[in-house]
């Protein structure tokens, strides 16, 4: 039971079936979203999370190599791709040059690295499957977690070749997970005034499906906080769900903060932190069957990452080591985002949580809830 009173009789209903484990329909998460307060959807949330992790919180040791910001496609709230037509402000780097950046890293103790970035039509399935090799073969236990959707649907059509076969050849060269972005909204009224051009639902979670049956895992995410209603994210949320019911596949939901600076919807207003706070609560409350709920601190800013330890989410990414320009370029506070462990390990300890070190897909690497350590 809740220790809220004075719920309507429908509010009630739904916190009791929360707090008994079972599934609450789209109807019902459409009533947290219009009527549940932050207090009560944290709440709810924060059973949920603590009846799966108890107190623990996870994060691990990462960095990203993003191969370029040049892009065909024309995502209305990107800040960071260049188009491919204009690319004089865009940066292209060599395998060599991305080796270089694991070869940073040699001796650290990073267990992952997450690869990601525009669609430039000359980085293709051989030259990224040349670049899985190299650093495979330079440091054999790096897990590589690389490439959205996005850029499989368009690797894969260039190269002429099925997904199946696509991911089979980058499986063979050293892809080890798949990360969840690229997903945005995917209802087919928002995502054509916001990424038009791009892989659709279908694609994407085909992509994702397959994915599973292989063997290979991956992460889900939904871009919110823009033009999107409730019934958008809901609809969005219950496509992964359905899912997952199927595959088992996902690791992790990552909800991604909408931040408008310097890109085409700089016009539209971010969302409220209790907006974003009622969002992770509802997502952990209705993805029953995803075990993981990121918080990305990079785009969500650390103060509100921290914050939302107590809102349902159990994991907040990686120590990152200022590798990833995504998120500062469209006007996140981290400008520079970097935290050594010992900083993480502060930041969840001070939330009144058990730091974790895990990998990729959520072994434990270290455990720091005795300070001890
Ligand atoms: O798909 C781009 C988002 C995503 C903006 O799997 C923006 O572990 C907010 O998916 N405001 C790519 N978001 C990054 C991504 C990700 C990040 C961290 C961890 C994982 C994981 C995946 O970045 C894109 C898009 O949704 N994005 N621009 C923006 N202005
Ligand atoms: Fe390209 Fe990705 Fe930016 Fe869309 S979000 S324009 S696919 S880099």
């Amino acid at each position: 039971m809740t220790p809220y009173r004075n719920l309507s009789s429908d509010l009630s209903r739904i916190a009791n079936k929360v707090s008994a484990g079972e599934r609450i329909s789209d109807e019902e998460c459409l009533t947290l979203f219009n009527e549940g307060s932050v207090g009560l959807v944290g709440a709810l949330a924060n059973e949920i999370k603590e009846r799966w992790h108890g107190n623990k919180v996870y994060f691990n040791r990462n960095f990203h190599i993003e191969p370029t910001n040049v892009c065909v496609f024309s995502c209305q709230f990107c800040a960071y791709s260049r188009l491919y037509a204009n690319r004089e402000e865009g940066w292209e780097l060599s395998i060599e040059q991305m080796l270089h950046l694991v070869k940073r890293y040699d001796g650290k103790p990073v267990t992952e690295v997450h690869i990601v970035g525009g669609v430039h039509p000359k980085m293709d399935l051989a030259f990224f499957s040349e670049l899985l090799q190299a650093i495979k073969s330079h440091r054999p236990s790096l897990h590589i977690k690389a490439f959205t959707a996005v850029e499989y649907d368009y690797m894969f059509r260039k190269a002429k070749v099925s997904v199946q076969e696509g991911l089979r050849r980058l499986m063979e060269a050293g892809l080890d997970s798949i990360p969840g972005g690229g997903a945005e909204i995917f209802a087919p009224a928002i995502r054509q005034q916001i990424c038009a051009d791009k892989v659709d639902a279908e694609g994407w979670l085909a992509i994702h499906r397959t994915a599973h049956e292989m063997g290979l895992p991956s992460n889900a995410t939904m871009l919110y906080g823009h033009i999107e209603s409730f019934e958008d994210r809901i609809d969005h949320m219950r496509r992964l769900r359905e899912l997952q019911d199927q595959t088992r596949g996902f690791n992790t939901f990552i909800p991604l903060k909408f931040r408008n600076k310097d890109n085409d919807m700089s016009h539209v207003k971010e969302s409220t932190l209790i907006e974003d706070m009622r969002l992770y609560a509802i997502a952990r409350i209705y993805l029953d069957n995803f075990s993981h709920l990121k918080s990305y601190w990079p785009m969500l800013g650390r103060q509100n990452a921290q914050l939302s330890l107590s809102f349902g989410v159990d994991d907040i990414d990686g120590t990152i080591d200022d590798s990833t320009k995504i998120y500062s370029m469209a006007g996140s506070e981290e400008q520079h985002p970097t935290l050594s462990t010992e900083q993480l390990v502060h930041l969840i300890r001070q939330a009144k949580r058990d730091p974790i070190e895990r990998d990729t897909l959520y072994n434990v690497v270290n455990d720091f809830s005795t300070p001890a350590n």
